[in-house]
């Protein structure tokens, strides 16, 4: 039991000295004092020989136990120093790849949001069954005006204040004030039904504002079929309202006046910036005008012999950058194209 006692004593001791130690040099140093040549384990084993034969490998195999025991104790402790060490010294060795990376891969651009609102609203009449049609941007007087049913000096051309290029006659040559010259140039290849939408960039002499640009984007919208009523216009405005700004926000046709359709309507949402409580960007009235919209003027069909007695339609005209703002609640339209990096970063 002397023995017993004292070899439990060994371990303790052993356990109690590991404990505090804190370095693999020290540790290799208590290894050896409590396991090597002139420990207490060692001697233990020596006095073996003087033990009574028959209590021999009894006491040889407590002694081995123990032995065996303060092995793990430094074993472990081996260990867990090593792994101390190893982190230690990857803590030092790390160098700061931050800006390497950086630079190697540098930040990818990606769509404006206009374009992506424009993808977004061809992705909208698209699924509808709309094809897109695209037309160009400078535009003769006939296409942009007279098609329309605005002869020359037709007082509603001054609704949209107009660049001309100089360009053949004086005034004949334009950048389009709108996409609805598109609309003609869809009615003119003669197919029809037409079901499309024409996106695209306008420009006017406005001045910019919390609502203007001088340079923005419309989508136009054209569907000549037979028995197209206004009820499949308003139909579709409402369709279109709900599948772009979701639940929430809605929508409104007022009476309105376009040379090209008749009757003809504005369409309007709730201003997403106040909620309709009134604001800047909605000019106090809690509804900002998206676009125009009516039945095609029988004129227009006339202008590119297309029978109004057999074909009706409904065509509408809504600025993109509008519905970018409502949609993103953008106060102000001048941050859309002012590249300010804090702007288009949040995008
Ligand atoms: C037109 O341009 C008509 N062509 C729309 C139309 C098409 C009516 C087909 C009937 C049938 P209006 O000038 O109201 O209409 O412009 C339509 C929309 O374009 C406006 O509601 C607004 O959303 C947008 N818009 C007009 N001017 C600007 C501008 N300077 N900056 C940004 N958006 C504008």
């Amino acid at each position: 039991m002397a023995v017993d006692g004292s070899l439990e004593e060994m371990l303790s001791a052993a356990t109690a000295a590991v404990s505090g130690c804190s370095s693999l040099d020290e540790l290799a140093r208590l290894q050896n004092r409590h396991l090597g040549k002139g420990s207490q384990v060692a001697e233990a084993r020596a006095e073996l020989r003087s033990v009574a034969a028959e209590e021999r490998p009894a006491q040889g195999a407590l002694i081995e136990r123990t032995r065996a025991a303060i092995e793990e104790v430094f074993r472990s402790a081996r260990e867990h120093l090593e792994e101390a060490d190893r982190q230690r010294r990857l803590a030092s060795d790390a160098a700061d790849l931050t800006e390497i990376l950086e630079a190697a891969v540098p930040s990818l651009g990606r769509a404006h949001l206009v374009q992506r609102t424009r993808d977004e609203l061809e992705d909208v009449f698209v699924a509808m069954g709309y094809e897109v049609v695209e037309g160009p941007e400078v535009e003769t007087d006939w296409y942009n005006f007279e098609a329309l049913n605005m002869p020359p000096a037709h007082p509603a051309r001054g609704m949209w204040d107009t660049f001309y290029l100089k360009l053949g006659e004086p005034n004949s040559i334009m950048l389009r004030t709108h996409t609805s010259p598109t609309q003609v140039r869809v009615l003119q290849r003669g197919e029809l039904p037409v079901y499309a939408v024409m996106p695209g960039r306008c420009y006017r002499r406005d001045t910019p504002d919390a609502r203007h640009l001088p340079v923005f984007h419309q989508i136009e919208g054209l569907v000549v079929d037979e028995g197209i009523s206004f009820a499949d216009l308003a139909g579709t405005i409402e369709e279109f309202t709900g599948a772009y700004f979701g639940e929430g926000i809605h929508s409104r046709l007022r009476p309105s006046y376009f040379p090209f359709t008749e009757p003809s309507a504005e369409f309007e949402v709730n201003c997403t910036i106040c909620r309709g409580a009134g604001c800047r960007t909605c000019s106090h009235t809690g509804w900002v005008e998206l676009g125009g919209c009516g039945m095609v003027h029988p004129a227009v069909l006339e202008a590119v012999d297309v029978d109004p007695e057999r074909f009706t339609g409904f065509a509408f005209g809504f600025g993109i950058d509008r519905c970018a703002q409502m949609r993103h609640e953008i106060a102000d339209m001048r941050v859309l194209v002012e590249n300010d990096y804090r702007f288009m970063r949040q995008l």
